[in-house]
C-alpha cells in the first residue's frame, strides 16, 4: 500500500497515529506531497480527484479517501482492539467525536490557507472571526466532555488529540489551553502514546 501523506497534514497524522496504534506501520510505504489547493500535486490528483491528501493507494490498484475511510479500512486488518466500535452508542459516540475533530481540523486548515495563501486584501475579517468561533465552541464542547473520556482509544479521541496537536503546531498563539484545564490535562496524558510522539508535526 501507498499511502500520499505529508509531515505537516493532520488528517494525514491522523492516519499515521492509525498505523502506529495498529501495528501497520510496515505494511505501508510512505509518500510526502508538498500540495495547496492552489498547488496540486500531480500524483495526488491522479489517485484522489479532489486532490487532498492523504489518499493510499491500495495493491490492488484501488485507492481510498478520505482519511476516516483510510482509517477505518486499517482497523480491519489488524487483531488488536479495534479503533472504531463495531456497532451501537460505543460506534456512534467515537465517529460524532471523529467528526467534531475533523470539523475543527477543516475549519483551522481553512483558516490557515485564508490567512497565508489568499492574498491580503482579498481575506475577509468575518469569516476569520466565524471560523475560529467554531473552533472555540469545539473546544469548549471538548472540555465539557473530556472528563468522560477517561482512558478511552478510539477514532475518536484518537482524532481529537490530532486536532489539538494541530493547533499546538499552528494556532499556538491562540492558546487553546486557557480556561481549559481538563483539556490540558487530558492531552498532556494522551499525547505521550507512543503512536502521537511517533507522528508529531513538523
Ligand atoms: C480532508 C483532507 C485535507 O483537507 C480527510 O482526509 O479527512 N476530509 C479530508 N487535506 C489537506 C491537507 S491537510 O491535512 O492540511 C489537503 O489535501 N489540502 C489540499 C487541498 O487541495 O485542499
Amino acid at each position: 500500500m501507498l499511502l500520499h501523506t505529508s509531515p505537516a497534514s493532520p488528517f494525514g497524522r491522523k492516519v499515521s497515529v492509525v498505523l502506529h496504534e495498529t501495528g501497520l506501520v510496515a505494511k505501508v510505504r510512505r509518500r510526502d506531497a508538498s500540495l495547496t489547493p492552489l498547488a496540486p500535486d500531480a500524483a495526488v490528483c491522479a489517485a484522489n480527484p479532489l486532490g487532498k491528501i492523504p489518499c493510499l493507494e491500495l495493491d490492488d490498484g484501488s485507492v481510498l479517501y478520505d482519511s476516516r475511510v483510510i482509517c477505518e479500512y486499517l482497523d480491519g486488518l489488524h487483531d488488536g482492539p479495534r479503533l472504531f466500535p463495531a456497532k451501537g452508542a460505543a460506534r456512534f459516540e467515537a465517529l460524532r467525536l471523529q467528526a467534531l475533530a475533523d470539523g475543527m481540523l477543516d475549519t483551522a486548515v481553512g483558516l490557515r490557507y485564508e490567512t497565508f495563501l489568499r492574498p491580503e486584501p482579498l481575506r475577509w475579517t468575518d469569516w476569520i472571526a466565524a471560523q475560529k468561533a467554531k473552533i472555540e465552541r469545539a473546544l469548549d464542547r471538548l472540555e465539557q466532555e473530556c472528563p468522560r473520556f477517561g482512558e478511552r482509544i478510539d477514532i475518536g479521541t484518537l482524532a481529537v488529540a490530532c486536532a489539538l496537536g494541530y493547533l499546538d503546531f499552528r494556532f499556538a498563539e491562540d492558546r487553546w489551553r486557557d480556561g481549559r484545564p481538563e483539556l490540558a490535562a487530558w492531552y498532556a496524558r494522551v499525547a505521550e502514546r507512543p503512536s502521537l510522539l511517533a507522528t508529531r508535526p513538523g
